[in-house]
């Protein structure tokens, strides 16, 4: 293992405790349950967020971690320590990681159509107070050239196998213009070194784009004059299926909108008396404008009211009274807009992979006797 880097040996891959009151397990991968949000504040702690592996976080040890630049793109290859990121000027920024898989198992749940892949419910996304050096000063410091096209971060963690295929280390090409924007090398969440399941000691944090972008426990970014591409760019992370060509429409960059409600799947709310129902929503595209509640699977609509900053790309604060009168099942829904016009759809087209589910969501509750 190169740097020193040991694999944790837990049966999920996953080194934070997963309380299941936090999180639901999906094989390696944690997915945060949204109830634990209610009153959390507007960034997800870390023992919340969560954790998408493609196989299991390893330990790094950051003294002896190096992060190499190298390729055609460069004119002044060269390698940094921990600590010499930790003295270049930094930024911090409030910033959403998605997975793009996010939402998945609801292609099944309301649209009655397979899918495969991880079986996401809303809780595959969280916002964070990174902090770190921007991207495009590295990539200056190495002597990035006019020629450059591609940027290529690849993790530590083990290679990728998966149906008997060997898709190496992951990784994933960002162009130049993106990366040269908004991305950041991070070394700190939430005001704390990063924990060794989000990327310890450094990762990448690509605003607006598919969590797969921000890749974990970066050990090299390969900077190209010609164009680069992965299995990420090809095989997945595209939509195929019928409506879609042979060789899957466009790469994946950009996530969708969504919203959720801070509720358990299934909630149990009293009847007769007030309860103050909080959600969150969050688009790729822009600014939230607008967050519409329905408390009766969508026959009537009802404004929610937009609380703090509209910020974007991390998440906007909502909530909404209800006074629920008459017991049994329901069905809350809510529908957000952006600032560009997009409104969340009642379908979401069906893609194999399962990716941008961004249609409303019915989530179900029971009003009871109380
Ligand atoms: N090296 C590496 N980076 C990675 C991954 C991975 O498995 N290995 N998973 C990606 C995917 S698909 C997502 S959605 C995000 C999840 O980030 P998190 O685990 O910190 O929530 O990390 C991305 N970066
Ligand atoms: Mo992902």
């Amino acid at each position: 293992m190169p740097y020193g880097t040991l694999i944790c040996r837990t049966a999920t891959g996953i080194v934070k405790p997963l309380p299941p009151e936090l999180f639901t397990v999906h094989g390696g991968c944690a997915e945060m349950r949204w109830e634990a949000m209610r009153g959390a504040g507007y960034h997800v702690p870390a023992d919340r967020f969560f954790v998408r592996n493609h196989t299991s976080t390893p330990i790094i040890d950051a003294a002896a971690w190096r992060l190499e630049l190298h390729g055609s793109g460069l004119g002044n290859p060269r390698s940094f320590g921990y600590e010499d990121l930790l003295a270049l000027p930094a930024v911090t920024r409030d910033v959403m990681i998605e997975c793009a898989g996010n939402g998945r198992s609801l292609f099944a749940d309301q649209q009655h159509q397979r899918v495969s892949g991880t079986p996401w419910r809303l809780g595959a996304v969280g916002v964070a107070r990174w902090r770190g050096v921007p991207l495009s000063t590295v990539l200056d410091l190495a002597g990035i050239l006019p020629s450059a096209v591609d940027v290529m971060p690849r993790g530590l963690d083990p290679r990728y196998v998966s149906d008997g295929v060997d898709h190496g280390r992951v990784r994933r090409p960002v162009p130049v213009a993106k990366a040269l924007d908004d991305v950041i090398l991070a070394y700190e969440m939430n005001g704390r070194p990063l924990p060794p399941d989000h990327g310890y000691p450094v990762r990448l944090v690509v605003p607006s784009w598919i969590g797969l972008a921000s890749i974990k426990w970066v050990g090299d970014i390969e900077v190209s004059a010609s164009p680069l591409a992965s299995p990420w760019t090809t095989a997945f992370y595209r939509m195929f299926g019928e409506d879609h060509p042979p060789e899957g429409g466009p790469v994946l960059t950009t996530g969708g909108i969504r919203s959720a409600f801070e509720l358990p799947w299934g909630a149990r709310l009293a009847a007769g008396r007030p309860h103050v129902l909080h959600g969150r929503s969050w688009s790729a595209g822009g600014r939230i404008t607008r967050v519409e509640v329905s408390v009766d699977a969508g026959a009537t609509w009802h404004r929610a009211e937009l609380r703090g900053s509209h910020v974007c790309p991390a998440w906007t604060r909502w909530h909404l009274s209800w006074n629920p009168r008459t017991t049994g099942p329901h069905v809350l829904m809510a529908r957000a807009a952006d600032e560009t016009g997009t409104v969340q759809p009642t379908r979401t087209p069906y893609n194999e992979l399962g990716y941008l589910f961004d249609a409303v969501v019915r989530h179900p509750v029971t009003v009871i006797h109380f």
